[in-house]
């Protein structure tokens, strides 16, 4: 029995009897979920349940394929994205609006398999563009959530996250970055900070233009440090061998 529980908590697809307890959302997919929901995945065994937002559309032609996992995402400003270390590591937020998936389960869906990592956002002019990298990973808390990114594409908004490629994960009670101050603190989010960024995803939900310089949601190489997006999705799927 032993070495069946072992079995259970290994396998990349957990299936007991008629039960299936999906490890994402692209596993879902593949089982004939085709709907754009939130969904309950698996990716730490059956006794950890994690609730997700899955995007099953296929946004830009049949090569995006579809099942993404989405970890983060901003579209109305209902919830406070400047939040502690264990938050940050553990998830807040709802899924069917605006969260953060958690830096925990980031941590095992990555060491699980291979991901790559869409980026789509939108102005408040009802500009939608994306990035995309072919190669995404977050480490483990011994190596403080390091980023892992690689494989650029533009979609139209350029290149905000390959700079932030090797950089612990930072937050106000947490500094990890390698500004000599707290960039967590002084942009008001959890990051992947460097020094200190070129994109704040988790920022402040600020409607637009502001002159606040990366205190909001920026994604530079799109609007620049003056404009905070209308939304913001970060999502994985894995990498078609
Ligand atoms: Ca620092």
């Amino acid at each position: 029995m032993m070495l069946r529980f072992v079995e259970v908590l290994l396998l990349p697809l957990l299936v007991l009897g008629d039960i299936h307890f999906p490890l994402d959302c692209e596993d879902l997919f593949s089982h004939g979920k085709t709907d754009s929901e939130v969904y309950t995945i698996y990716p730490n065994g059956i006794s950890f349940p994690v609730n997700v937002y899955c995007d099953m559309g296929c946004q830009n032609g049949k090569d995006e394929g579809a099942g993404w996992t989405v970890f983060q995402r901003r579209m109305d400003g209902t919830v406070n994205f400047y939040r502690p270390w264990h938050q940050y590591k553990e998830g807040f937020g709802d899924a069917s609006g605006e969260y953060w998936l958690g830096l925990e389960t980031l941590n095992l869906l990555t060491s699980k398999k291979k991901y790559e990592l869409r980026v789509d956002m939108e102005d408040f002019e009802g500009n939608r563009v994306f990035a995309k990298y072919s190669s995404f990973s977050v480490g483990s808390p011994e190596d403080g959530y390091k980023l892992t990114v690689s494989g650029f594409t533009n979609g139209g908004a350029g290149d905000s996250l390959s700079v932030h490629n090797d950089m612990k994960f930072s937050t106000f009670d947490k500094d990890q970055d390698l500004h000599s101050s707290n960039c967590a603190a002084l942009y008001l989010g959890g990051y992947w900070y460097e020094r200190c960024h070129s994109s704040n995803p988790n920022g402040v939900y600020l409607w637009g233009a502001v002159s606040h310089h990366g205190l909001g949601v920026n994604w530079n190489a799109f609007k620049g440090y003056h404009y905070s997006l209308k939304s913001i999705t970060m999502k994985i799927k894995p990498v078609v061998a």
